[in-house]
């Protein structure tokens, strides 16, 4: 057989035949939502709440029962999402602060950066939480950079931290738009005096009391994390970020019809404090967080429309997928326990936001690309971690060398191409300061916990397939497979990547 014959049938062999290139590059859209647990919608299981919208979107695509996001908070999920790196390779990639820089350098290949390469006009619209600017901190008043437009986005509209994070303004591109120069914002850690209102001295007068932080400056009859004062027309209120959400979207959709487009569309909904529009508040029996999944359903939906309505359905790829698993009391009185009666936020999977249990990373995860996509359900494993090699592939960009060092080219199983395969393994980290990590290989997943004064962590070692609930530990009684699978996992973390061929 000829050298080049022989090299493409071994390639084809190798796993580039899960590989998807279109001819024609899709538009994509992105829509991540925040803190949506596995069983919240009813596509999922649900059964208090209804859907629709989302449950249109898994009926016209490929509904995963493996999907995942890469850790069980936002700033790590969101940080491998964009660099296609595990977050804890990257220590300080936790929890973003109020006043956190930027945590993505300039020069870094992102998704957007790939894309922007393969001729995509790209934006970013809703929660950012990956910190702006150079120390000491960011430059509310004047230019917010490093930022999205710095690591290869084209436009971004921002909830520059998160909706209970100060300062509660919208960030465009560069600036906090309508700022007052004659009232400043200005953003500490500490109250900037005595009698500035917060969440512990003048707690009679919320309308949404904490439960426990979120006791920091009032905004909008809520208390917050951190304190602020200033920029008073440059001000959210809570209840009109989905809309100017989805505003933006529709307006830089039609801007960008001509394509090829990608939107990462980054819903606040369902973090706390959750506070939908007045048009949703009461439409579930849940309580303001089920009124809060009935928003982000409306969100899909309004895209979806939007998308149809400009006769780019066939042209456009839609991911559905979620930053972490769910929390009831995340720091609010909101009645999420109390109006939860038999919903579980996280179906059959146990834990949620802050654990390596599956229902941590385990989340609602959705592709749709009519005529492109058989719809139906897959059981591949896949992370928003692999949607950049992933994007890379279908768009037709090459990884430049050292990038996206553990992001997958998952095109085949994304689009449901027959015989591809998903991951055989995936690391799932909590918010990353424990040194708490899970390995997934095939049916089996190793907890591997720290212990304090103890050189050797803990392990525990759960059969997914016969205990999705992750009730027994059968470590004790498979010394050799948790030996096996702890030997990889440090090799995992050992290693500067982990994607094929890094
Ligand atoms: C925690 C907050 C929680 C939430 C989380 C980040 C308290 C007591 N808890 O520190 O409310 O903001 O950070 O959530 O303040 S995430 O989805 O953005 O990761
Ligand atoms: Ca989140």
């Amino acid at each position: 057989m000829p050298r080049l014959m022989l090299t493409i049938a071994l390639l084809a062999l190798s796993g580039v035949a899960n590989r998807v290139t279109a001819a024609d590059p899709p538009n994509i859209i992105v829509i991540m939502a925040d803190d949506l647990g596995f069983g919240d919608v009813s596509c999922y299981g649900a059964q208090r709440l209804q859907t629709p919208n989302i449950d249109r979107l898994a009926a016209a695509g490929l509904r995963f029962t493996s999907g995942y996001c890469s850790a069980s908070t936002c700033t790590p999920t969101r940080y491998s999402f964009l660099t296609g790196r595990y977050a804890f390779r990257d220590p300080g990639t936790g929890i973003a602060a109020p006043q956190a820089t930027a945590l993505i350098r300039p020069g870094t290949v992102t998704v957007a950066s790939l894309l922007k390469k393969a001729g995509y006009r790209t934006a970013v619209i809703g929660k950012w939480h990956l910190g702006l600017g150079e120390d000491p901190g960011p430059d509310w008043n004047g230019k917010l950079a490093p930022g999205p437009l710095e690591i290869g986005f084209d436009d971004c509209y921002l909830l520059p931290t998160t909706n209970d994070r100060v300062p509660s303004v919208y960030v465009e591109n560069h600036r906090v738009p309508n700022l007052d120069p004659d009232d400043p914002l200005w953003v500490g850690n500490e109250p900037p005096s005595p009698d500035h209102p917060t969440g512990r001295n003048a707690r009679d007068t919320l309308r949404l009391n904490w439960s426990h932080g979120h006791n920091g400056t009032i905004h909008n009859g809520i208390g917050r994390i951190g304190y602020f004062t200033g920029g008073e027309a440059a001000r959210w209120r809570d209840e009109d970020l989905a809309d100017a959400w989805v505003e933006r979207s529709i307006e830089w959709i039609e801007a960008n019809k001509d394509g090829p487009f990608f939107l990462f569309f980054a819903a606040h909904d369902i973090h706390v404090p959750r506070m939908p529009h007045e048009r949703f508040q009461g439409k579930t029996s849940l309580g303001l967080r089920g009124d809060a999944i009935v928003e982000l359903d409306w969100c899909v939906g309004e895209l979806v429309r939007t998308v149809d309505r400009l006769d780019l359905t066939e042209k456009t790829l839609i991911v559905f997928c979620s930053d972490n698993g769910p929390v009831l009391d995340d720091g609010y009185q909101d009645e999420a326990v109390e109006k939860l009666g038999d919903h579980l936020p996280a179906g059959p999977l146990r834990g949620g936001k802050y654990s390596i249990f599956e229902g941590g990373t385990r989340t609602p995860f959705i592709t749709s690309w009519p005529g492109h996509i058989e719809p139906g359900s897959s059981s591949e494993i896949v992370c928003t971690i692999d949607l950049g090699a992933s994007f890379a592939a279908i768009a037709g960009v090459e990884l430049p060398e050292g990038a996206c060092a553990d992001s997958f080219d998952l095109s085949g199983a994304l689009l449901g191409k027959s015989g591809s395969r998903g991951r055989d393994h995936l690391i799932e980290q909590d918010n990353g300061r424990s040194g708490r990590l899970g390995l997934r290989v095939g049916d089996w997943k190793l907890h591997r916990t720290p212990v304090k004064g103890q050189d050797d962590p803990r392990y525990e070692l759960y059969h997914l397939v016969t205990d999705l609930a992750e009730k027994n530990d059968v470590a004790a009684s498979h010394p050799d497979r948790v030996q096996a699978l702890s030997q990889r996992l440090e090799s995992l973390i050992e290693a500067r990547g982990s994607r094929p061929g890094f």
